[in-house]
């Protein structure tokens, strides 16, 4: 048996190619970790998959996203954490030990240039808040614990130690809606413990969500006291001016207001029109599918265009001040471009529109220039409002989905 074993691994050598491309990432759990838990106490992992060739001194580390626990008052917020705890976006109990893959993670050159070959580390969300908390409360018969801010140190020690990323020649920091938002969080705590030699970017998608009227943040400040155990310092692991401030603190949750203190070129995917904002921060319940926004009341187009109007004008405001960032903002109803192939490097999702800029191929090209210290232009942000980028205006294309998608 232990031969045959060592026959198939001298194999696999040998046939480099075929043991790593094969596009399978073996699920990792932490299970010696300190204080890291999912919501139900279950240990913390990620999904590896293994670099080849030129990419195997790369690394992406992508966060996923899932929503979070919510309510208009703590005892909400718990309850639907515990719910949440018996999901596989609350415990590792639920998880795959391998992953396929797909979208974002692809191991295909021609749909997903940028990171085909690299070492990629797929970050299963379970903390139920964002990737922030420090925090364990009896709840019923069991005991949540929200340590989204735990977790991300273990994890990126565990990737020191075991991965070699302190040697690596570049690190991407990325995920989608809630892992949006952590990529935009933590890439102020990696890029200090991380040699100064190693390229990093972030390229948070879909986790710009705007500070809109109809956001209710009043309430904001209580629950993010109750998940770090009043310690706010942890809330930004790098600090957040607003931190000392009630009715100012949910800004630390907040990209907009925090984009001066990341020390990272960042690439910032989002749609203008982001679909989780509409439906579910601002309620607009009138889309569809086959006629867009055409249902819509006028009320609820004020909205929307106001939802358009204030992320433009914010990201048009971050490509004036950094101009080593980039930002690529499409005008159709969508969130998170990254984990479908067709959103992520398909032709009707390009900014302009048949311009051939896809996500894939303006990062692809963001990440070249940090390579060889050679900045360029690198905003591609829509100027024709919703729905003249009439490729992705879901009037026309059937597998527009983004009404199903729910995932924020
Ligand atoms: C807690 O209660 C739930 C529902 O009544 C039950 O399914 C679960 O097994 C209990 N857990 C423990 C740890 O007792
Ligand atoms: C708050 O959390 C930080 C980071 O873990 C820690 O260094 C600090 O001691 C904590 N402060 C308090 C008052 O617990
Ligand atoms: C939406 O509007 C179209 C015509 O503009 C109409 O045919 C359709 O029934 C409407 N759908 C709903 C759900 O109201
Ligand atoms: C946003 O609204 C302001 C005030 O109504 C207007 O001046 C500005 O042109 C609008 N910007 C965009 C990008 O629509
Ligand atoms: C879309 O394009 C048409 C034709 O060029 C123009 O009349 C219309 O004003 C544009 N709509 C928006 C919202 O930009
Ligand atoms: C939408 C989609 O395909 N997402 C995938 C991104 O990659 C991870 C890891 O392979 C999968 O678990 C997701 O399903």
């Amino acid at each position: 048996m232990k031969t045959l074993l060592f026959l198939l691994l001298l194999l696999c050598l040998i046939t480099l190619a075929y043991c790593q491309q094969d596009g399978k990432g073996n699920l990792v759990l932490i299970t010696d970790a300190k204080s890291a838990k999912c919501l139900d106490g279950s240990p913390i992992g990620f999904y590896f998959f293994q670099g080849f060739g030129e990419g195997q001194d790369k690394f992406l580390i992508y966060l996923q996203g899932g929503g979070l626990c919510q309510g208009e008052n703590n005892e909400e917020l718990l309850e639907q954490c515990y719910q949440r705890s018996k999901t596989a976006l609350g415990s590792s109990k639920k998880w795959s030990k391998i992953a396929q893959n797909s979208g974002n993670l692809s191991n295909n050159q021609q749909s997903n240039p940028a990171f085909y070959n690299w070492n990629k580390i797929y970050v299963q969300y379970c903390d139920g808040y964002l990737y922030q908390g420090s925090a364990s409360i009896p709840y019923k018969n069991t005991t949540l614990h929200f340590k989204g801010y735990d977790n991300m140190v273990e994890i990126f020690n565990y990737l020191i130690q075991n991965y070699g990323i302190q040697s690596s020649k570049m690190i991407v920091l990325s995920g989608g809606s809630a892992g949006g938002l952590g990529a935009f969080y933590w890439n102020q705590y990696l890029r200090k413990i991380i040699n100064s030699n190693v390229i990093i970017i972030a390229a948070p998608d879909s986790g710009f969500f705007i500070d809109i009227p109809g956001s209710d943040n009043s309430q904001k400040y209580k629950q993010l006291d109750l998940l770090t155990n009043g310690n706010r310092s942890i809330i930004q692991p790098q600090g957040c001016p607003y931190l000392e401030q009630n009715d100012l603190v949910y800004k630390c949750s907040q990209p907009q207001f925090i984009i001066d203190q990341m020390p990272v070129p960042v690439f910032i995917i989002n749609s203008l029109y982001d679909s989780y904002t509409l439906n579910y921060i601002l309620q607009i319940n009138c889309i569809t599918p086959a006629y867009g926004l055409q249902n819509c009341s006028s009320q609820d187009i004020q909205k929307v265009e106001l939802l358009r109007n204030l992320t433009f004008t914010e990201l048009q405001q971050i490509q004036a001040k950094k101009p080593n960032w980039g930002i690529w903002a499409i005008s159709c109803l969508y969130h998170v471009f990254s984990e479908s192939i067709i959103t992520y490097s398909g032709s009707n999702y390009e900014v302009p529109m048949n311009s051939d800029f896809t996500v894939s191929h303006v990062l692809n090209e963001f990440i070249q220039q940090q390579l060889s210290s050679q900045s360029q232009n690198n905003f591609y942000i829509d100027q024709v409002a919703y729905p003249n980028n009439s490729n992705c205006n879901g009037l026309s294309s059937f597998y527009n989905k983004y009404i199903q998608n729910q995932q924020i």
